[in-house]
């Protein structure tokens, strides 16, 4: 998987992509990681990005010409692309989207900032898809690219050592993760639950999968639905 970032804060994709899982996986060719600055591609004098408005109002309009200009130096994509903008009005990213993205070769992300894009961006670059983490405003989409990468990059073969890891967390199944326990049995007077310790895997995985439906049905009832 390519991911190609076009964004004013490259060094922050570059930080957290080189660090961790994604680290990894970029060392061992699952993923590439390229964080491109569409400011680069301006041709104001002043490399100016943005501008205020038509029509009033506050803050600043990020221009059309360095974000196609930007996109057209990555084409041709590595068939199939999809191609991304961050915004709060966009489609909710989560588990079943990462799924989707997950079978791209080339994933293109314009990260926003200030009040956004110009419209006409979605007329000049037609394949592009407005997506959304969650409702609530960030100030740039830089964030927002970051967790898409993430959850994607774990779900690539060879990303993550163990697969069924990826398999068994919170979402996979349409359910929540079972509690986790480690070393030692007793901390301060708290236990570990008996099954766990008891060797029988039917029995623990019984219990997991129980533990799963419980939480679910306690914590998040619309996953249910
Ligand atoms: Cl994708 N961008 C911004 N700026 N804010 C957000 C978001 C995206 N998703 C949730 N809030």
């Amino acid at each position: 998987m390519k991911f190609s970032i076009l964004t004013l804060f490259p060094e922050i994709i570059d930080a957290y992509a080189s660090a961790s899982i994604m680290g990894r996986a970029c060392k061992q060719g699952v993923i590439e990681v390229k964080a491109i600055n569409f400011r680069d591609f301006t041709t104001d004098p002043h490399r100016k990005v943005d501008d205020s408005p038509f029509g009033g109002g506050s803050g600043m309009v990020l221009t059309c010409q360095p974000l196609e200009s930007a996109f057209e130096s990555l084409l041709p994509l590595q068939q199939p692309a999809r191609v991304l903008m961050t915004t709060p009005t966009g489609r909710r990213f989560d588990h079943a989207f990462a799924l989707e993205l997950s079978e791209a070769q080339q994933l293109v992300i314009f990260c926003g900032h200030y009040e956004g894009f110009d419209e006409r961006i979605k007329g000049l670059i037609p394949q592009i898809e407005e997506v959304s983490i969650g409702d609530y405003v960030l100030t740039g989409g830089e964030l927002p690219a970051l967790s898409m990468m993430d959850a994607i990059t774990r779900l690539l073969p060879g990303a993550v050592q163990k697969f069924t890891s990826v398999q068994a967390d919170s979402f996979y199944d349409g359910l929540l993760d079972h509690p986790h326990y480690t070393r030692p049995a007793e901390y301060k007077g708290l236990k570990v639950p008996d099954v766990l310790l008891s060797g029988n895997h039917a029995a623990i995985q019984q219990w997991r999968k129980a533990q799963s439906e419980e939480r679910t049905r306690r914590l998040r009832p619309d996953l249910l639905s």
